[in-house]
């Protein structure tokens, strides 16, 4: 098997695809990065990811990035783990609009809420309203355990990364149906392994943060 290799930096966007691989259990090569340091805008890099942003991998020869294209293609690659939904299963349409809900609704309703933008027209908002987001992700959960039901999926490694991100920033309304998924993702000893690898890789990189 073509081992795959992570360019990773702790605490940031690439902890999704860590807690990933940890969920795969395959074997992947870490290449870590510091942010602070720009490893990440090194020509070396940037050779991998012109958008000199984490994270990505490669896997037989194909660099791929965007985190939740990431966990797509891995649920995909590595069916064993039973993290995909796959082609012709009725409820592969839903699993594909939570992975993409991910980054293109949840986490821009998350960051202009943080950066206190002004709402633009529901419209024309890849997410319409911050309350449109929060009201659809409960009324998901609410079904639980996970976002399809009894089957935890790569689209709750991407959604259950948000909403944690969210809750740690303030920025998510309290709500029983995000607790309780958080309390059900975060208990997984994948979560678990990769919680506790990232305080550590990141103790090592920046050890003066504290
Ligand atoms: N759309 C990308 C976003 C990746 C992203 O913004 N990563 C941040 C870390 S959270 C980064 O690399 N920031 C460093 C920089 O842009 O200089 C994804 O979902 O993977």
């Amino acid at each position: 098997m073509d081992k795959i290799v992570f360019h990773h930096a702790p605490m940031s966007r690439s902890n999704i695809v860590h807690w990933m691989l940890e969920e795969l259990g395959v074997p992947y090569e870490l290449h870590a990065m510091s942010l602070q340091r720009g490893d990440h805008k090194q020509p070396d890099y940037l050779a991998i990811n012109p958008m000199g942003k984490v994270p990505a991998i490669t896997h037989q020869g194909v660099t791929i990035t965007e985190a939740a294209a990431i966990c797509a293609y891995l649920a995909d690659e590595f069916p064993a783990a039973k993290l995909s939904v796959p082609i012709g299963d009725p409820r592969r349409g839903a699993y594909l609009k939570w992975l993409f809900f991910g980054p293109s609704c949840l986490e821009q309703a998350i960051i202009d809420r943080l950066n206190d933008r002004p709402q633009i027209p529901p419209s024309s908002s890849s997410y319409g309203t911050y309350d449109a987001v929060m009201e659809t992700l409960a009324q998901a959960l609410a079904k639980g355990p996970y976002l399809l039901g009894q089957h935890f999926t790569a689209a709750d490694v991407v959604i259950g990364s948000g909403i944690q991100w969210g809750t740690m920033m303030n920025a998510l309304p309290e709500r029983a149906e995000f607790g309780g998924y958080i309390e059900r993702v975060s208990a997984r000893p994948a979560a678990q392994r990769s919680f506790i690898m990232n305080q550590e890789l990141y103790a090592q990189l920046y050890p003066k943060a504290g």
